[in-house]
């Protein structure tokens, strides 16, 4: 690590004691444009760094419901309003056990770029709380959105900050949220997105963040002359990304051998395609957050109980499910079956040590700020139509999400290429660095 990373980290460590996934997240970034600072005093000189590494505002609230026996139960809510240089703050909500302010201020970060990649005109949130569905009834999990909105609503707005949905907010949750935003200030607007079809949703939403991690693998899979065509995949996860990457690798010509949950990993050497994909959707929302269920509905597949799914041999590894799920041992396991290319889709679902490992192995490795944007991207294709109060084609957003991915992954080539090498990563953190520090120095001060 370069002595100037050092000395900035020693600061960012000092004032955010204990925000070890933040800190993960900062510390990746300024690797790579410790560099580009270097070489230009102007943004040196404006504090660009100091300052981006801040987040604008973050709002933690109280949100107290009533569960089915008529407890109160109190949780704990958050958005962070990370940077809006290039637009309104936008990002989604998290819902799981494990939602904390480094978790959040990690994900409102790694937004900040990764919108800024997108090329559309989105600043960086993030929020949710630490609520978890696990086993709680859908009357349940409507108050707690109720409550949770019920504070929410005075900071957001749909030229202000846009919510939408990530682990553990789908298109019910959406709708609960939606629907208190609206009786507490009568008016429609498009203030989240991932909405439902009927009151202001995009179409290939749901599908967006597995579709456009796929585009990106296919443009790294394309600078080799490659393509999906024959490929054996491993996912993890089994929630939304995953869903979506399982229908477009396999549309692609790829197989999909592996998905995972919480409780261990499934391995279908028949492929996980058509009924199966179906499945997952039914897997998700049962609430009951394991995957082993699918071995006796496909009896065909085996279950790995507590193993996750980087120990199977495959082509092409696209991590879908929670930050730092790959870590180096999983990086050289898959190394030495021969992957060859890394879509990260989960946001930081690799380890700093195994991201070392796949550069090491001139592996491809495409990070989740870069590879995942599609999700966002098409959000803001949501906001515009709503603007518009008009509707585009499944096929007029499949194509603008096309568009976009390769447009990301052109920037990752742009400023990641080395030598016959590109490294995705740095391409990727200074590509979105540099729009929104130069939106920066034109705003001054604020
Ligand atoms: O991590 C992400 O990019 C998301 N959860 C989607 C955010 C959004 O605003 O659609």
């Amino acid at each position: 690590m370069s002595k100037n990373v050092d000395v900035f980290m020693e600061t960012v460590r000092a004032k955010n004691p204990g925000q070890k996934e933040f800190l993960q997240a900062v510390e990746e970034v300024v690797e790579s444009i410790m560099p580009i600072l270097d070489k230009n005093p102007n943004y040196k000189q404006a504090k660009i760094l100091e300052r981006i590494v801040e987040p604008e505002r973050v709002i933690m609230f109280r949100v107290p419901w009533v569960d089915d026996e008529g407890e109160i139960q109190v949780n704990r809510g958050f958005r962070v309003e990370f940077n809006s240089a290039i637009g309104p703050y936008k990002g989604g909500l998290r819902f799981h056990a494990s939602v904390n302010l480094s978790i959040l201020k990690f994900l409102g970060f790694e937004q900040t770029f990764k919108n800024s990649l997108t090329t559309l005109p989105m600043g960086g949130g993030k929020g949710g709380a630490d609520f978890d569905a696990h086993g709680k009834s859908d009357n349940e999990i409507m108050r707690f959105c109720q409550s949770f909105m019920a504070e929410l609503y005075r900071h957001i707005g749909p030229n202000t900050d846009v919510p939408a949905g990530d682990i553990g907010v789908g298109g019910r949750e959406i709708g609960y949220l939606f629907g208190m935003y609206k009786k507490l200030k009568n008016e429609f607007t498009g203030i989240l997105t991932g909405k439902g079809r009927n009151w202001g949703g995009s179409l290939i939403r749901p599908e967006a963040t597995g579709f456009g991690g796929t585009y990106f693998a296919q443009n790294m899979l394309k600078t080799k002359n490659d393509t999906f065509e024959g490929k054996i995949v491993t996912l993890s996860g089994f929630g939304n990304v995953t869903w979506g990457a399982a229908l477009k690798v396999t549309e692609l010509g790829g197989k999909v051998v592996t998905i995972s949950g919480p409780d261990g990993y499934v391995y279908d050497e028949d492929g996980i395609s058509g009924e199966k994909i179906d499945y997952l959707l039914e897997l998700r929302s049962s609430n009951n957050d394991i995957v082993s269920p699918y071995v006796e509905k496909f009896p065909n597949a085996k279950f790995y109980p507590n193993k996750k799914p980087w120990e199977v041999k495959c082509d092409i590894a696209m991590p879908c499910a929670i930050q730092n799920e790959l870590n180096e041992d999983d990086a050289k396991a898959l190394i030495a079956n021969g992957v060859q290319y890394i879509s990260e889709l989960s946001n930081m679902g690799c380890t700093p040590e195994a991201i070392k490992a796949f550069h090491s192995a001139k592996i491809f490795f495409g990070p989740g700020k870069a590879a995942n944007a599609g999700g966002v991207a098409v959000s803001g294709l949501e906001m515009s139509q709503n603007s518009m109060r008009f509707n585009w084609s499944s096929e007029e957003v499949d194509e603008k999400l096309k568009t976009i991915m390769k447009d990301i992954h052109d920037q990752c080539v742009k400023y990641g290429t080395e030598g016959d090498y590109i490294n995705h990563v740095n391409g990727a953190n200074i590509a979105g660095f540099i729009k929104v520090a130069d939106s920066m120095l034109d705003q001054g001060v604020v």
